[in-house]
């Protein structure tokens, strides 16, 4: 099934130079970027995101580690998006990561783990709908999609 959902690469992988890599394994995959844009995010705008985190011991941590600096999000598509990006992105917690995996490759910790992505198809609608207004997300035919789909 074809799917959209939500890659954002976090404020230590901009800082630490790590957007095109990042970016290049989405597309070496085959999966389409639809949306794409830099942003710091802002307090109200990460307690949407990170509704079900509101009142966990680490939300501050959390909250002030995203606030940081800017982050950049995209709109990803492509058959079951949702976990082909979560299998590329690795365990939450870096260190625990496969290598393979871009946490598992280029990050070492918890809090600062380089990208979030959404975890279910409804998450990424919701989060999708949080970080792009609708005319953000580009439809379009890629012409190598025929030997990739
Ligand atoms: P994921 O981003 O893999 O879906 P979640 O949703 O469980 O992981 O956690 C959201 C973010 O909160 C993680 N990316 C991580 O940065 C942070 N986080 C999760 N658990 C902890 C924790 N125990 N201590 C500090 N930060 C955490």
């Amino acid at each position: 099934m074809i799917e959209t959902t939500l890659l954002m690469i976090k404020p230590d992988a901009v800082q630490r130079g790590l957007i095109g890599k990042i970016i290049s394994r989405i597309e070496e995959k085959g999966l389409k970027i639809i949306g794409l844009k830099m942003e710091i995010l802002t307090d109200s705008t990460i307690e949407q995101l990170y509704d079900i985190h509101l009142k966990k011991s680490f939300f501050p941590i959390l909250k002030a580690f995203i606030m940081s600096g800017p982050i950049v999000a995209l709109a990803i598509q492509g058959p079951n998006a949702v976990k082909v990006v979560r299998k590329l992105c690795g365990a939450t917690n870096s260190p625990e990561a496969e290598p393979g995996t871009i946490r598992g490759d280029l990050g070492l910790h918890l809090t600062k783990n380089i990208v979030h992505s959404s975890d279910q198809p409804d998450r990424a609608k919701y989060e999708l709908g949080i970080l792009f207004k609708e005319n953000e997300l580009q439809s379009y035919t890629q012409i190598n999609e025929k030997w990739i789909m």
